[in-house]
C-alpha cells in the first residue's frame, strides 16, 4: 500500500490504488449510505473512507497471513485477488493512464513477497519452538518490525514527496492572469457590516467551503490541458490555456452554495472569479436547435448537467481561471471551473473542467442525478444568523444579531427577524455587491434576560419571501428558517 503511495505522490494521485479502491467505492454505494457518511462525518466523509480502506486492508492483510500458515498459498490468493481489485478499479477510473495500471499488481507482488517471507520466518519460529535461546523467535519479530519501519518511513515519503502536485502548485504559482477586460463593479460602501462574528462579504480562498467527489485532488497541468466544446453544436471547438488566458476575461463577484448545505450551514462562499463568459465558448460552437443543457465533465470524470439557456443568458456564467485575484487554487479546480451564477454547485460549478457536451436532458444525466437528487438545481433563496452564535450566552441589553442572505442572480430585497414567533421585525439590509452574492444584515434588539428563540427570514428582489416549510437538502436544496436559541444572562 505504502509502496502504491509513493508512486502516487511521484506520478499523478490517481494511481494510487487505494484513491482507485475508494473512488470506485464512492462511485458504486448507493445513495443513501453516501448521504448518510456525509450527515455522519461532514466534509471529513473522506477521510473516514480512507480510514475504513486503510482498516480493510489492515483486516485483509491479517487474514492473508492466518490462512498462509495454515495453507500455502491461500494468503497469497488473497493478496492476488486484491490485487485484481485495485487493477479493475484503477481502469474503471475516467483519468485511467497507462502507468495506472501495472501499480496494483507491483503492489500486490510485492505483498505477496513480504507474506511469504514473513510467513518462512514464522514456520521457523515454530519448528524452533522448544529451544531455549529462540533465535528464529528473534528472526522474526525483526523482520516483521523491519517491514513495519520500512512501511512507516514509506509512508511519511509518500505524504512529503508530493511530485506531480509539486510540479503543477509551481506552475500555478508562476503564473500571472491577465488584467480582465471588464473588472469586477466595485463593491458599494457599507456591504460589509464588520460586524464580529459575520463571516468576510468575500471569502478567502484558505477559508473557501470544498466539496467534490475527488478522494485526492486532480492535478491537472495547464501546459497539455484543453477544454472541448463537443455534441449538439455545428462546430466542436477546442481551447487551450493559452487562448483561454488571451481572451477578454471578465472578473465578477458570486456566491456559490452547495445544494447540502443544512439551513444554517456554511457550505457556501463568495468569491471574486476571472474567467471567459461561457455563452462566448457556446456562441463559437453554435448548439443545435433541441439542445438544452450542456453536460460539463472534470479530469477526474465528474459531470454536471446544466441548462444550456443559464449559459446562453446575459448572467455571466463564467469559464473561470481566478479566484479573488490568484490562479484557482488546486482543490478549486485548477486551472479552469465553470461559475454559473443562481444554481447549486452540483449542477454548475465543474471543477478540473475538461469538456463541455451540449445535449438534452432528455438524453444525458449528470453524476448527481441518478443519485437521488434532482436534475435542476437552482439555489433557494435562504438567510443565516451568524451573530450571536446559536446556544451562546450574551449580556442583557441589546444584542446585536447580524448574519447573511443570499438569492442569487434574483437579489434580496428584505431581511426580518422574530423573536419567540413573534412579529417579523425588519433588519438594516447592507448593499449587496450585486443580485448574484450575499448580503450582509443586522439588527440590534433590546433584550431583557431570558430564552429567546431567534428566526430570521429573508425575500427576494420580487418580493417572494424564502420557504418556511422544512425541507431536507436532498433532492434539491434545503429549505426553512435558521433558528437560533439565546440565552440572555443578566
Ligand atoms: N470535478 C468536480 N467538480 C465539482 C464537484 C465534484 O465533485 N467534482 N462538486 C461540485 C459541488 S457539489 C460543489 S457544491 C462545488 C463546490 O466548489 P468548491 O469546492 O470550489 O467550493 O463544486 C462542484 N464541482
Ligand atoms: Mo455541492
Amino acid at each position: 500500500m505504502v509502496l502504491g503511495e509513493v508512486a502516487a505522490s511521484l506520478l499523478s494521485p490517481s494511481v494510487s490504488p487505494v484513491t482507485a479502491v475508494g473512488g470506485a467505492v464512492i462511485d458504486a454505494v448507493p445513495p443513501g449510505v453516501k448521504d448518510w457518511a456525509i450527515s455522519l462525518f461532514g466534509t471529513a466523509d473522506k477521510v473516514a473512507l480512507v480510514a475504513g480502506i486503510v482498516l480493510a486492508i489492515a483486516g485483509l492483510a491479517a487474514l492473508s497471513g492466518v490462512v498462509e500458515l495454515r495453507r500455502r498459498f491461500a494468503g497469497v490468493a488473497v493478496i492476488a485477488v486484491f490485487g485484481a481489485v485495485g487493477v479493475v478499479a484503477v481502469l474503471g477510473r475516467p483519468e485511467v493512464t497507462a502507468v495506472a495500471i501495472p501499480i496494483p499488481l507491483l503492489v500486490a507482488a510485492v505483498g505477496i513477497g513480504l507474506l511469504r517471507w514473513l510467513i518462512r520466518r514464522l514456520a521457523e519460529w515454530q519448528a524452533d519452538a522448544g529451544a531455549v535461546a529462540a533465535p528464529a523467535r528473534r528472526r522474526f519479530l525483526q523482520a516483521l518490525g523491519g517491514t513495519a519501519a520500512v512501511a512507516a518511513l514509506g509512508a511519511v515519503l509518500a505524504s512529503t514527496l508530493r511530485g506531480a502536485a509539486a510540479v503543477v502548485s509551481e506552475v500555478r504559482s508562476k503564473l500571472v492572469l491577465p488584467a480582465p477586460a471588464s473588472p469586477a463593479p466595485v463593491i458599494p460602501a457599507g456591504a460589509e457590516l464588520g460586524l464580529d462574528g459575520i463571516g468576510p462579504l468575500v471569502t478567502p480562498n484558505k477559508d473557501f467551503y470544498r466539496i467534490d467527489t475527488a478522494l485526492r485532488v486532480p492535478v491537472v497541468d495547464p501546459g497539455p490541458w484543453t477544454l472541448r466544446v463537443t455534441g449538439l453544436v455545428e462546430q466542436d471547438v477546442e481551447l487551450d490555456f493559452a487562448a483561454l488566458l488571451a481572451k477578454p476575461l471578465i472578473e465578477r463577484h458570486v456566491t456559490i452554495a452547495c445544494v447540502s448545505n443544512e439551513v444554517g450551514g456554511d457550505l457556501i462562499g463568495n468569491a471574486r472569479w476571472l474567467g471567459w463568459p461561457v455563452r462566448e465558448l457556446l456562441a463559437l460552437a453554435v448548439p443545435q436547435p433541441g439542445a438544452d443543457m450542456v453536460l460539463s465533465r472534470s479530469a477526474d470524470g465528474w459531470t454536471a448537467g446544466t441548462p444550456l439557456e443559464v449559459l446562453m443568458d446575459n448572467r455571466d456564467a463564467l469559464l473561470a481561471v481566478g479566484m479573488n485575484g490568484e490562479p484557482l487554487p488546486l482543490e478549486h479546480g485548477f486551472p479552469a471551473r465553470l461559475i454559473v451564477p443562481g444554481l447549486y454547485g452540483y449542477v454548475s460549478a465543474t471543477k478540473w473542467v475538461t469538456e463541455l457536451k451540449v445535449t438534452r436532458f432528455a438524453d444525458d444525466v449528470g453524476y448527481w442525478t441518478p443519485r437521488g437528487w434532482s436534475d435542476r438545481g437552482p439555489i433557494k433563496t435562504s438567510s443565516r444568523i451568524d451573530v450571536p452564535r446559536a446556544n451562546r450566552s450574551v449580556p442583557a441589553g441589546t444584542v446585536a444579531f447580524g448574519g447573511v442572505a443570499w438569492s442569487q442572480h434574483t437579489g434580496i430585497g428584505k431581511v426580518e427577524l422574530r423573536v419567540n414567533r413573534g412579529a417579523w421585525q425588519q433588519a438594516q439590509l447592507a448593499p449587496g455587491i450585486s443580485k448574484d452574492t450575499w448580503y450582509q444584515w443586522n439588527l440590534a434588539l433590546p433584550l431583557s434576560p431570558g430564552q429567546y428563540e431567534v428566526q430570521v427570514r429573508a425575500t427576494d428582489l420580487n418580493g417572494v419571501p424564502q420557504v418556511e416549510d422544512r425541507a431536507p437538502v436532498v433532492p434539491d436544496g434545503a429549505t426553512g428558517y435558521h433558528t437560533v436559541r439565546v440565552d440572555v444572562k443578566s
